[in-house]
């Protein structure tokens, strides 16, 4: 009864014909204006950054031979010591995999270091590791230029070990010149990942980071990396750690709620889920979480790798939310990907290939229609009935985000009714539906502030593997 009387509500609606979306009405803007003129626009290394849509987290250290997730910086150098360490095994699998970045955790809060660094001997040079002779940070740039991916690196500020830490100014240049050093010695670093964790130091004292000062030298060093946190500025976490991002998601946030890393509250969080469509800087959402419970390795985690369906359901609430995927897959103590992780990852490529391998609405042309000042519509016909199970909608995003809301329709046997709907849709929206047999598709979006940018509109047909939500 409640579907025949929506069917019949569908109906109704479409009868009057594509129209701006019932609850927003289009204000006066100014007809004939140029989309996107007037809002923040993505820098080009953001755009590579979003375009890249999978990266893969590497969390080893200290706490993959001591079984914890946080160390406390006593830690022996002694213990690590991975016997078959290959990071170019990581990277075959991630770029086996589709992945296209990798960010590795150059320091954890424990304060060990995996490459040689001036600035303390709590790191691999005091390890049995190659002898004390390695550097794990310069394998892992060769592994990712190898392969072609892009290297990233998570420098903690949050340090254990660091005698400094506490006593503010003198832990701050100590961190600085660790910066320094990762961005001076490894050639083009495309992502510097900090998080917001902050304690005490030996001396008791809560240790204030510089971040003005640690923003400034990473985009001295490296103009063109990108800096991940919090408040980013250039790319924000998604508030969560379970592989959800907002819906919807703006990639434009108000700066001054989230001013720094490290902050909680309702405000916080909601800003770094959702974004701000008012906002006055573009710092789209990063969603990091891991393939296991833990963020590092741990023997009894091998049987709780989550399945190629868990995982493309990350998917479908990260990328398909207008954010990027940074999936986790720590190393083992021998410091390769584990097989089970391996295969999972494997099986990941081949269940998104198979959803996206065709596109169903390729070769049928867009009709668009301007149906009001800040509103269009886009009609493709698709020559015949074909079944759907997943909307896949895209803005141009070079030109700012400005999609406010959005409504899909079909077209079964002349009548059209809804397919999906949301608020915003930014580099990539996508809605799994039905399935649903149509023979035509009709979008129809408001924009924040003038005439809509075209959007695309792909259809993929059902898969098993598409999650229901
Ligand atoms: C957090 C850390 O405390 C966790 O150990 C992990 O590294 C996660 C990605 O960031 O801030």
């Amino acid at each position: 009864m409640n579907r025949r009387s929506f069917l019949t509500a569908a109906g109704s609606l479409i009868a009057a014909g594509a129209r701006p979306l019932g609850a927003l009405t289009p204000g006066s803007g100014p007809r004939g204006v140029p989309y996107g003129t007037q809002g923040p626009r993505p820098s080009p290394s953001q755009l590579v950054w979003q375009r890249d849509e999978l990266a893969l987290f590497l969390h080893f250290g200290v706490n993959t031979f001591t079984d914890r997730e946080w160390g406390d910086g006593t830690e022996d150098p002694a213990i690590f010591d991975p016997g078959d360490l290959d990071a170019r095994q990581w990277a075959r699998v991630a770029r086996e995999a589709g992945f296209r970045a990798m960010v590795l955790t150059a320091k954890h809060h424990d304060g060990f270091c995996l490459w040689p660094t001036d600035t303390t001997t709590h790191s691999v040079a005091a390890s049995p590791w190659r002898g004390g002779e390695g550097d794990l940070v310069r394998e892992f740039v060769d592994a990712c230029r190898a392969e072609g991916l892009r290297p990233g690196l998570y420098c903690s500020p949050w340090d254990r070990n660091a005698p400094a830490y506490g006593d503010s100014p003198r832990y701050n240049a100590m961190f600085r010149a660790q910066l320094t050093e990762l961005l001076t010695r490894y050639g083009d670093i495309h992502e510097v990942w900090f998080d917001g964790a902050n304690g005490e130091g030996p001396n008791g004292r809560r240790q204030e980071y510089d971040w003005p000062a640690t923003w400034r030298l990473v985009r001295d060093l490296q103009p063109q990396a990108v800096m991940f946190s919090d408040a980013g500025p250039d790319v924000r976490w998604i508030g969560n750690e379970i592989g959800s991002a907002g819906d919807p998601n703006w990639s434009t946030v108000d700066p001054s709620v989230v001013p720094v890393p490290g902050l909680s509250g309702d405000d916080v969080m909601r800003q770094l889920q959702h974004g701000d469509p008012q906002g006055t800087v573009w710092r789209p959402g990063e969603t990091d979480v891991s393939i296991r419970p833990g963020w590092f390795y741990h023997p009894a985690e091998d049987d709780r790798v989550r399945s190629v369906d868990n995982l493309v359901g990350l998917y479908f609430t990260s990328v398909g939310r207008n954010s990027k995927l940074l999936l986790n897959v720590p190393p083992t103590r021998a410091g390769r990907i584990h097989d089970v992780d391996a295969e999972r990852l494997h099986g990941l490529r081949r269940a998104l290939d198979a959803v996206f391998a065709e596109d169903l609405a390729a070769g049928h042309p867009t009709t668009r229609r301007d149906v009001g000042p800040r509103s269009a519509a886009f009609e493709i016909d698709l020559g015949r009935a074909v079944e759907v199970g997943v909307v896949d909608l895209r803005e141009p995003i070079e030109v700012g985000q400005s999609v406010r809301a959005y409504r899909v329709e079909g077209r079964t046997a002349g009548t059209w009714s809804a397919l999906s709907e949301g608020e915003t849709i930014g580099y990539r929206k996508l809605d799994p539906v039905g399935p649903r047999t149509v023979d035509a598709v009709r979008v129809t979006v408001d924009d924040l502030r003038a005439r809509p940018p075209d959007v695309a509109v792909s259809l993929h047909a059902p898969h098993p593997a598409i999650p229901s939500t």
